[in-house]
């Protein structure tokens, strides 16, 4: 098993040490860090100080030294952005905080983004994605469009706070059939299941396929909202979109 020892970035090690209090956490994240290698770990390190300048930096150095732009998003972005996360349910750290970090997150995107969109292969099919209406959080939306479109996709971002109307006009505009529907808190996930109503009471429901994301959002509550499919994450969206594209060609 990892030990705390074993993350070399100093800023890491503390962090864990002084803000983690949940067995669980404590040891996903000591296994985390631990085998991310050192840059990662100063890239986790540089987005939960807020420092977007040093984000953008070392992500661009990263990506010069050859580190796939995947893992630069899971083992320093991400891994870090989950770190913020508990700070600020444990109430260490508020909204200002958390848009700071946010905005390092950006930074390192950035650069991260056209690469995973230059696969360079023929668009595999159109898919909307927007966050539910009332819903402000876009990270997690974000990556998945920037995988979606890596993975061959074309990906119509309607951005946050979507009204179940603007994905119905999204999805007739552009003659797509495939919708992502992103939310983060648990008062906004009811509108997940609005936006399939409104599709239902349209007479459009039976041409699209509905997929579902977002931290407290469950496979379950997937079901239960009508949706055709749950991921966990941006790679879990992507495989999700190539099934349904499936299906929807047979
Ligand atoms: C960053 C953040 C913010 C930022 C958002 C900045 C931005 N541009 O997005 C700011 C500061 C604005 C913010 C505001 C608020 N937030 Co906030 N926020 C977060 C935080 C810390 C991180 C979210 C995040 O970006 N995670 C990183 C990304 C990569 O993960 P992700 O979003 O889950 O996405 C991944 C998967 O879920 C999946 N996925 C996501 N979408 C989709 C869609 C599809 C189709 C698929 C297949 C997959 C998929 O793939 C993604 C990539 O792997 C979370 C804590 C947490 N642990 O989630 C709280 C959190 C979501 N926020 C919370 C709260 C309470 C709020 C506020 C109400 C706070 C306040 N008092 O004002 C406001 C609400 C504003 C609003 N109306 O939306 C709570 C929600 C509690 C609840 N149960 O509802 C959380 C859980 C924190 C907490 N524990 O208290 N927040």
């Amino acid at each position: 098993m990892a030990q705390l020892s074993d993350i070399v970035n100093e800023t890491v090690r503390a962090e864990i040490e002084e803000f983690l209090d949940r067995p669980e956490e404590i040891e996903r994240n000591i296994e985390l860090f631990s085998r991310a290698s050192p840059a990662m770990q100063d890239i986790a390190a540089a987005l939960i100080e807020g420092d977007n300048i040093t984000v953008d930096r070392l992500t661009v150095q990263a990506l010069a030294d050859g580190v796939e732009a995947i893992e630069i998003m899971d083992d320093g972005l991400i891994a870090g952005m989950g770190i913020v996360g508990i700070k600020f349910r444990e109430g260490f750290v508020f909204v200002p905080e958390v848009l700071v970090s946010a905005r390092a997150m950006k930074a390192g995107m950035a650069h991260i983004e056209p690469i995973l969109a230059a696969s360079g292969v023929e668009p595999i099919g159109t898919v909307i994605m927007g966050t539910v209406q009332g819903d402000l959080h876009d990270i997690g939306k974000n990556l998945c469009i920037m995988m979606l479109r890596g993975g061959g996709f074309t990906a119509i971002d309607l951005g946050v706070n979507t009204s179940p109307d603007e994905f119905l006009e999204a999805v007739r505009e552009n003659d797509a059939h495939l919708i992502g529907m992103s939310a983060l808190l648990t008062t906004t996930m009811p509108n997940m299941a609005r936006t399939v109503e409104h599709f239902k009471d349209a007479g459009l429901r039976d041409q699209v396929r509905f997929m579902v994301g977002g931290a407290p959002v469950t496979p379950e509550f997937g079901e239960e909202v009508g949706a055709d499919g749950y991921g966990k994450d941006a790679l879990a969206c992507v495989e999700l979109a190539k099934k349904l594209a499936a299906e929807l060609r047979t």
